[in-house]
């Protein structure tokens, strides 16, 4: 007996260390310290360290170094297990240790955050959350640059980063593509594999390439390559700008992020250094993960449950994780200039020419397509059964169409494709203003935004109809939804923060993101009452078919009053004027 309380009083006296050790978990943190990528690591580091003497959580954070490879990562996952108490969590870094730690974390059961791993699989659904937007997302948006050029070679570190980059742009370009080779980033020679590429003799050079790109710049330059320098996410390290003689000039994409964070300051403070999105992720990564832990049970389940499709404000702006895990937040152009890492202002009026050719080409191809229908329509006449193929086919031919209709001359819609719209038929929309101009002046015309008796606000293009003996007996149609713009608007946007909006010549507001602004009038609406800035370019673009402005309006999520930069650009389709306008935060 008296045995037994000796035991109970030694078991009672040691939980109180066995429940310290129990509550101080640990999170485990792999980064590459001794490798080509050695800034970068102390960089997450150091911006680690900063959350945790702010916040001082009860987490415990234990460093490991992956160095430069896939089985430095392992090696590193391995020491952490074999600890007596092993981590609750790992966060790594890197796309080739992503890609490596993914199925052995899911396997232990151990939650894992990737940070810095844009080029990145998943075997395992619903355990790893990933920070870094995916290669191919990137691509998109670099694509638009790289689509400018005729021969494009691709530079790029050996490793899953680089190559599944390589990879992605080759297939894209494959017709583009006339050199890509990698290169060891632990090297820092590099003219004999650059004097292949100067052999093909591209006009733009991609760099898949960390600090590194500097070093490289400096010998492709030395060695006479001309072209234009391109990079993504990972080239913008400080290095570059000591070297900024032959950086000056590259284009590269990069995340928007929230400039005016405060640990951006803090971190230059701390460090006397700036922070780049290594640390920004690093940064919004242990954040996010330290409030994970409080709120949930810690189990990799739960953890994950916890991001799948949340959204955060954090250093890298707003963020929204989809189901699978992975963070998106816009990109976009940056360059080098007089030595500075600089948001690209070529970035704006190449959005906003892009969308509208696409519009036009849209537009074009609907006049043409009308005005051949509308000759064929002479001998068919507006009701009979092969011009209602015609209709169909027409319909048919734009993707963008909601209906195609013909009209008869006293404004009655007479025929109607597809057949479904078929009680539109007999309806009279003479009163509409585009069927009194087309009565008028028999010639085709785009209308303003209409209430059609489909029952939204759309646009109309309508080409006149004459019989064989020239006589007008009526007109064809084909109308559009406003979501038309939005689908060509948001298509082209892609992952780029900006917004685009159409207005029209009256004020009217023809497409926006906000729907709740489609049809609202600039200068007579309540919700434009206090916007004196916005009323003031809006006037401007009514006068002027190109410009450029700056207003304050609220931000496209509609909960803060920001300022904005403005340019606009004219849609015009006989003689009808539509206002395209590109506006971004400033
Ligand atoms: C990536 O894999 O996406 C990276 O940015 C890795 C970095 C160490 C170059
Ligand atoms: N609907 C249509 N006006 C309408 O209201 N399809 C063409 C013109």
């Amino acid at each position: 007996m008296k045995k037994f309380l000796i035991i109970v009083i030694i078991i009672l006296m040691s939980l109180p260390t066995l429940s310290a050790i129990a509550e101080k978990p640990i999170i485990g943190v792999i980064l590459p310290f001794s490798s080509a990528f050695s800034g970068i690591a102390e960089e997450q580091k150091n911006a680690i360290d900063l959350v945790v003497t702010q916040l001082s959580p009860t987490y415990e954070i234990i460093y490991k170094d992956s160095k430069a490879d896939a089985e430095g990562g392992v090696k590193a996952f391995n020491e952490l297990m074999n600890m007596e108490n092993p981590p609750i969590a790992i966060i790594s870094c890197a796309s080739w240790v992503a890609e490596a730690l993914h199925p052995l974390t899911a396997e232990k059961g151990i939650f894992h955050i990737v940070i810095g791993s844009a080029s990145f699989n998943r075997s395992v659904p619903n355990h790893t959350v990933r920070f870094t937007i995916d290669a191919k997302v990137e691509e998109k948006q670099l694509a638009y640059y790289l689509s400018s050029f005729k021969k494009l070679a691709i530079f790029n570190m050996d490793n899953g980063y680089g190559n599944g980059w390589a990879k992605i742009i080759k297939n894209n370009f494959s017709d583009k593509v006339v050199s890509s080779i990698s290169y060891d980033p632990q090297k820092k020679d590099f003219t004999e594999k650059l004097k292949i590429i100067k052999e093909n003799n591209p006009d733009a050079l991609i760099l898949l390439s960390a600090g590194n790109g500097a070093t490289i710049a400096e010998e492709a330059r030395n060695l006479g390559i001309r072209a234009q320098f391109v990079g993504t996410r990972p080239i913008q390290r400080q290095e570059l700008l000591q070297k900024a003689e032959f950086t000056n000039g590259l284009v590269y994409t990069y995340p928007s992020y929230d400039a005016n964070h405060p640990i951006i300051k803090e971190f230059e403070k701390a460090y006397k250094m700036p922070i780049s999105v290594f640390g920004i992720e690093a940064y919004d990564a242990i954040t996010t993960l330290i409030q994970a832990l409080s709120d949930t049970d810690d189990t990799p389940e739960t953890l994950f449950a916890w991001y799948a499709s949340r959204t955060y404000q954090g250093a890298l702006g707003k963020v929204t994780f989809d189901k699978v895990g992975d963070a998106n937040y816009p990109y976009l152009y940056k360059e080098i200039n007089n030595g500075e890492f600089q948001v690209a202002e070529f970035q704006y009026p190449l959005l906003l020419q892009k969308t509208k050719i696409q519009i036009d080409n849209i537009f074009n191809h609907m006049d043409e397509t009308t005005a051949e229908t509308a000759k064929l329509l002479s001998s068919t006449g507006l009701t009979s059964k092969i011009s209602t193929e015609l209709l169909q086919k027409l319909f048919d031919q734009n993707e963008y169409s909601y209906d195609v209709v013909t009209i008869d001359k006293k404004g009655i819609i007479v025929n109607v494709a597809p057949e479904n719209f078929k009680e539109i038929v007999g309806e009279n929309i003479s009163s509409q203003e585009q069927v009194k101009r087309i009565h008028a002046t028999k010639k085709p015309v785009v209308s303003k935004a209409i209430l059609t008796v489909e029952g939204f606000i759309g646009f109309d293009l309508q080409h006149p109809v004459f019989d064989t003996n020239g006589e007008f007996i009526g007109s064809v149609s084909v109308l559009t939804e406003p979501e038309f713009f939005g689908q060509i608007i948001s298509g082209k946007v892609v992952n780029f923060p900006v917004e685009i909006w159409l207005m029209q010549k009256d004020g009217e507001i023809i497409y926006d993101v906000n729907k709740d602004e489609i049809g609202r009038n600039l200068f007579t609406d309540e919700l434009y009452k206090n916007f004196e800035s916005l009323k003031k370019v809006g006037k401007q673009m009514v006068e002027s078919a190109n410009g450029e402005g700056e207003y304050e309006f609220f931000d496209s999520s509609q909960n803060q009053i920001v300022k904005k930069k403005l340019i606009w650009t004219t849609i015009m389709v006989h003689s009808t004027e539509f206002r395209l306008a590109l506006a971004h935060k400033i």
